[in-house]
């Protein structure tokens, strides 16, 4: 994604030095826990500073909207146990951004040792940054990006929504391309929760694409990345008698709840081509059934892998300030072999 970088509340010389020293710099092993640098780069590294022996790491989750969610949250709550050297406070801001920044700020008075922050949008973040920054707790952004300096977070690590995003865009170019429909191309466009990078990113991968192909977007509007919205959403599309046959759904969840309403409606959805996005098991046996055509992965899977990042962290290595997930596309091609290890339920 390309993200221009904002630097707020820094001044002439100092964001010019803060700029130049954080391209792409490593973090700076030197000032575990507690020091902060405004001219260098990100120099805060996670460490025991109450010597408990378990690092305690608050996680600010966004809410439990979809099963993308719920795996996540799982997959945090299973691996940030006492065993492997964690303590976890959990978070959950229920998709409301306001009450999401109260909930850093509540982290941060209770002095965690490090902050694992998964936002529900991506703006206004700059002063809740420098506030964690200035309490010396380095703090992780995860599943969805922000438009920060990059000297005001140790690393961010999740999907590439935009990269997701053409990847969908890429299958149905191939799949009209190898002559599959002949026909117009009519799309319903349901969104995620807007001004979140997920909605973003993906949003934008086809707003670029349609007019060069001439694709014309029907109805571009949001379902918060649930079932129940996203059925609500296609409802009333199908009310308003519009003719549409692609289906580009920014989650699993509204998939779900566009297929309930096309049902309820008597609409062969399988008439439809249906673009999905996560790769829930059951969505992915939905791919296997012909249900939807395919769905751009995205991996909810990321407690053990920012452990590992923070592990590093704490032996001194370099990390890196963006690492994307490894993520591809499902489809009927594949979907059989991908149910094997397919997330959640
Ligand atoms: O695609 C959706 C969830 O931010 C990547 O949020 C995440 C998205 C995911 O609600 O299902």
């Amino acid at each position: 994604m390309n993200f221009q970088k904002i630097a707020i509340g820094v001044t002439g010389v100092a964001l010019f030095l803060s700029l130049a020293a954080c391209a792409g710099d490593p973090v700076d092993k030197e000032t575990p826990g507690g020091e902060v640098s405004t001219e260098e780069g990100y120099n805060l590294v996670p460490a025991d500073t109450n010597g408990d022996g378990l690092i305690t790491l608050g996680f600010a989750q966004v809410g439990a909207e979809s099963g993308w969610r719920t795996a996540n949250t799982d997959s945090f709550k299973s691996y940030f146990v006492p065993e492997n050297g964690y303590e976890l406070v959990f978070a959950d801001a229920n998709q409301d951004a306001d009450k999401q920044k109260q909930d850093v700020r509540d982290l941060i008075a209770q002095g965690v040792e490090v902050i694992n922050l998964a936002p529900v949008t991506d703006s206004g973040w700059v002063p809740i940054l420098e506030e964690a920054k200035a309490a010396g707790i380095p703090l992780i952004v995860s599943d969805r990006q922000l438009m920060v300096d990059e000297n005001l977070y140790l690393t961010y690590f999740g999907g590439d929504m935009e990269g997701e995003g053409k990847t969908a865009v890429k299958w149905l170019k191939d799949y009209i391309d190898a002559g599959a429909i002949a026909d117009d191309i009519n799309i319903v466009h349901l969104q995620g929760t807007i001004g979140s990078t997920a909605q973003k990113g993906r949003t934008k991968a086809l707003d670029d694409a349609a007019p060069g192909y001439s694709w014309n977007i029907v109805a571009q509007q949001t379902g918060e990345f649930t079932r129940a919205k996203g059925q609500e959403v296609m409802e009333s599309i199908i009310q308003q008698g519009l003719d549409f046959n692609v289906i580009y759904s920014e989650n699993d969840d509204m998939t779900y709840g566009a297929i309930d309403a096309l049902k309820a409606a008597g609409i062969d959805h399988k008439e439809k081509i249906i673009i999905s996005f996560d790769g829930n098991k059951s969505a992915v046996q939905m791919v296997v059934d012909g249900d939807i055509d395919v769905i751009a992965e995205c991996d909810p899977l990321l407690g053990p892998q920012i452990g590992g990042l923070i592990q590093d962290a704490m032996a001194g290595k370099k990390i890196a300030k963006i690492t994307y997930s490894v993520e591809g596309f499902i489809d009927s091609t594949n979907a059989a072999e991908k149910l094997l290890t397919a997330f959640g339920s």
